[in-house]
């Protein structure tokens, strides 16, 4: 039994704290706990709605045009106005949205995740043609090895080739997420914190400048991913099969579906590409999906609020003296039940659905690294499901840039209400997002956002049920516990948008080691 505690994780989004005890070197039990209170839900009280939009997306720096999607949405249904949308106003969100899940995907694997697996050392010394490899071989002779090290040892599989290839793509992702930001202010305006997507549309007049602009940066956006980024996810897989058999968890996949087609009132009927739904590691047996199963425990959290509350009644009242909690992160259930949400809950919703494009792209990938669909549950299947994500809504956001029509309507006109609630629904890139807003006397009486590392990173719920990377880590075996590779690996899978701490405690209570980790 050993107890070793890694604080915090770093390259992951915020501050997360994550317990294991292990035994003979096996993860017996582990907790995920954020470890801070921010309240934004309490700071939206007695607003004028519409502020929602833009408080909102204070809520992240990563995904702010996810969080301006789903209140968007909340406040079309409240305001009853979302049939009003018009077709230039829906096809902006998608691209403005679609540029955010394009940046946010390049930055998970470049610059979150790849340094786990790519030995930036390959590029020390390096004197040959490739300038982008040179600025980091000039940069570490400086001495500046944040954020390289310190690291975990003793696990890089790359060949120095590949490495080398692999660095200078890490510099070369650095300017194509300026890219993919510059291609989202064609349309929002600005990144981050966009004023470009609002209740009943979208604010930006349509020209045909703009969508040749865009359409030039989603080119080079599309060269990078098919050259670089889906050859570097399949270059790890390769040298890391071992990956595929690990972290898979819980194994239930919830998606509310996301990029819509049309403007039908209820969400959970709106045509979209990537439909909502949930299916468990069978993959046979796919589910529709009804909103008013959530529910979000708060047994294990810092909140002396009610649990078991469906977010429309959420209550954020923080106690972090609760006796027993050990996270501020509530722990959202589906039907009672633990899911995993993000890119692979989204294709594999959309596979077991048989969504054309989706199949198409999963089994390619699947036959190339001769891998059955159960591969997919694990670590590198959410590293290559982020990817053929980001390549499916590259051909997407292509098609729609060119149904724009300059000079039509792009936003609906319309009166407030005095009172109504509504319910935004959508898929952020991290995973199912939602908001659900109550309007009284004009202001904002209740808000409550379930976002989607509340579904990941939750702790134990009532039942004392793990959450999705809690039971993802659990059963892993580690190799070196002086090097966990395996803990912060399976963690930085999921994306988290919080920054973690990865305790591992042994029964008896004995401490290995406390790790920093770059
Ligand atoms: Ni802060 Fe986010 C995404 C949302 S949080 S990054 O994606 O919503 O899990
Ligand atoms: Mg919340």
């Amino acid at each position: 039994m050993s107890k070793i505690v890694i604080d915090p994780v770093t390259r992951i989004e915020g501050h997360l704290k994550i317990e294991a005890i292990t035994e003979d070197g096996l993860v017996r039990e582990a907790r995920c706990g954020g470890l801070m209170f921010r309240g934004l839900e309490l700071i939206l009280r007695g607003r004028d709605p519409r502020d929602a939009q833009r408080i909102t997306q204070r809520i992240c720096g990563v995904c702010p045009t996810a969080h301006a999607i789903a209140s968007s949405l909340a406040l079309d249904d409240a305001f009853g106005i979302a049939e009003l949308v018009p077709p230039n106003g829906r096809i902006m969100r998608n691209l403005i949205f679609g540029s955010n899940f394009i940046q946010s995907h390049i930055l998970h694997f470049y610059h979150l995740a790849a340094l786990d697996y790519v030995d930036v050392t390959a590029a020390a010394g390096y004197t040959g043609p490739d300038r982008r490899l040179r600025q980091v071989s000039d940069y570490v002779a400086r001495g500046s090895l944040s954020p390289f090290l310190p690291r975990y040892e003793g696990d890089y599989r790359l060949s120095r080739r590949a490495n080398q290839q692999a660095v200078s793509n890490y510099v070369e992702a650095l300017h194509m997420r300026r890219e993919a930001q510059e291609m989202l202010a064609i349309f929002g305006g600005k990144m981050p914190h966009s004023m470009g997507i609002f209740p009943g549309g979208a604010l930006e007049q349509v020209t045909v400048d703009k969508i040749v602009a865009f359409r030039w940066q989603l080119n080079r956006l599309r060269d990078f991913v098919d050259e670089h980024y889906l050859p570097d996810v399949l270059a790890v897989a390769r040298a890391y099969p071992d990956y595929f058999e690990i972290g898979g968890g819980c194994r239930h996949y919830l998606s509310y579906g996301n990029w819509d087609l049309d403007q039908s009132p209820d969400l959970t009927k709106r045509l979209r590409v990537l439909p909502n739904g949930r299916v468990n590691g069978s993959l046979d047996a796919i589910e529709s999906f009804d909103p008013e199963r959530i529910r979000e425990h708060v047994k294990n959290s810092w909140y002396g609020s009610k649990s078991d509350l469906h977010p429309s009644i959420g209550e954020t009242d923080a106690d972090p003296k609760k006796p027993g909690a050990y996270s501020f992160v509530k722990a959202p259930r589906y039907d009672g039940q633990v899911h995993e949400v993000g890119p692979l809950a989204r294709l594999l919703v959309a596979y077991a659905r048989g969504q054309e494009r989706v199949r198409a792209l999963v089994d390619s990938v699947l036959s190339e690294l001769g891998a059955k669909p159960a591969a997919l549950f694990s670590v590198l299947g959410r590293h290559a499901a982020r990817a053929l994500e980001t390549k499916l809504i590259i051909e997407l956001m292509d098609d729609w840039a060119l149904q724009l029509k300059p000079g039509e309507s792009n936003c609906a006109v319309y009166d407030l209400p005095e009172n109504g609630t509504g319910m935004g629904l959508t898929e952020a890139p991290r995973g199912s997002l939602g908001h659900w807003i109550n309007i009284k006397d004009g202001v904002i009486a209740n808000y409550q956002a379930v976002v989607p590392t509340t579904w990941n990173c939750s702790p134990r719920d009532d039942r004392d049920q793990p959450g999705a990377c809690e039971q993802a880590l659990e059963g892993t075996k580690i190799r070196d516990e002086q090097n966990p590779f395996e803990l912060v690996r399976i963690v930085r899978s999921f994306d988290p948008c919080l920054a973690c701490s990865i305790h591992m405690v042994s029964p008896k209570g004995r401490e290995n080691g406390i790790f920093r980790i770059n």
